[in-house]
């Protein structure tokens, strides 16, 4: 082996490592995506905990029929609909726990569609 090819070999390796830790850095920085799906009467999660200050993506799809996602101490909010995704892409700026909820009535127990979000500081 020539040693032009070894430095090749080597300046190849350190670009790839560079970018592989470029790669992972801005997974690792970049919003926390929470994955939820709806159906009547419940959240696939009744519990989410986040950190305050980081940015967060809820990505939801219904399995029945249209539900709603809500947030409303946060106000934001999204549909959840059959065979799509929604983002719901916010910041949590305030730690507790808050309410979330179906907020387009699927049904007789459709009050009773909701869950929490937990914010930690
Ligand atoms: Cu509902």
């Amino acid at each position: 082996m020539g040693s032009r090819y070894r430095a090749w070999i080597m300046a190849a390796a350190a670009f790839l490592a560079a970018a592989g830790v470029t790669a992972w850095s801005v997974m690792a920085s970049g919003p926390q995506v929470i994955k939820i799906t709806a159906k009547r009467y419940e959240f696939s999660r009744p519990e989410i905990t986040v950190k305050k200050g980081v940015p967060i993506v809820i990505e939801i799809t219904a399995l029945d029929r249209p539900h709603g996602f809500s947030l409303p101490d946060f106000d934001v909010r999204g549909d959840a609909m059959p065979g799509e995704t929604t983002r719901v892409v916010f910041t949590p700026d305030k730690a507790g726990t808050f309410d979330f909820l179906c907020d387009l009535f699927c049904g007789d127990l459709h009050g009773e569609m909701s869950g929490k979000l937990i914010v930690t500081e």
